[in-house]
């Protein structure tokens, strides 16, 4: 069988430490994780003309997180703690995502890529948790991001919940910024135990998963179940 080709979008940089010239940069184990579960990865550079060409030839999308924030600009919000700004990557991500969110193709978001789901459908960001909330946990854990720093709550009748077919599950957490109010045709699956949104799915589309922690580290079984059901899936 032929494997499928799943788009990744990647991080920009626009100069210094790898390259004197802009250079894209992608974590390698988002890749690993989508080789692991029998898919090619295969990277997205932003240009907005490709869209069309690479949707009919790309099966599924991972929209991934990265050294940035998105501009709250885009959903009505004045800068009270959103950090660097990416447009152009921005705006090739919503793009994108529409474009899958349109052909019913899947498309999972991690970390950066849940909050652009939200945004994409008209939600909005806490753009900063430490501001704005009052929470227990730290979200920017400061053990190593390979291990796991607080649990998670998955939600009744949800997609999430059919795969890992469990409640409560432990994750790792590297964001400050999270889901506030959610988009278009959006559900929260699961919740951290300070309520702060750690999952979101599209109630009309087949397969678009958001989750807030980094599932492409591997280390839960869970983990592993979502990137297995995600690449079945196509
Ligand atoms: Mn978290």
């Amino acid at each position: 069988m032929k494997k499928p080709l799943i788009g990744i979008t990647l991080d920009s940089q626009k100069k210094g430490n790898y390259s004197k010239f802009p250079w894209y940069a992608l974590r390698q184990n988002y890749l690993d994780s989508i080789f692991e579960f029998g898919g090619i990865p295969f990277p997205l550079f932003h240009n907005i003309n490709s869209i069309n060409e690479l949707s009919n030839k790309i099966d599924a999308i991972v929209i991934t997180g990265g050294d940035f924030d998105i501009d709250p600009s885009l959903y009505g919000k004045k800068n009270i703690g959103s950090r660097k700004i990416k447009n152009s990557r921005t705006q090739f991500e919503i793009k994108i995502f529409k474009k899958f969110l349109k052909n019913q193709k899947p498309i999972l978001g991690i970390c950066g890529g849940q909050q652009l789901i939200n945004i994409a459908c008209g939600g909005t960001l806490i753009q900063d948790i430490k501001k704005e909330k009052k929470s227990k946990i730290n979200h920017e854990q400061k053990n190593p991001r390979n291990q796991t720093s607080h649990s998670i709550i998955i939600k009744k009748n949800t997609k999430l919940i059919k795969i890992t077919k469990k409640n409560k599950i432990q994750v790792n957490s590297a964001h400050h910024q999270s889901v506030d109010k959610l988009g278009k045709n959006l559900i929260t699956s699961a919740v951290g135990e300070d309520s702060i949104v750690e999952a979101i799915e599209h109630t009309y589309h087949p397969w678009c998963l958001g989750v807030q922690w980094h599932p492409e580290f591997l280390i839960t079984t869970y983990d592993k179940l979502l990137f297995k059901n995600f690449i079945n899936s196509i």
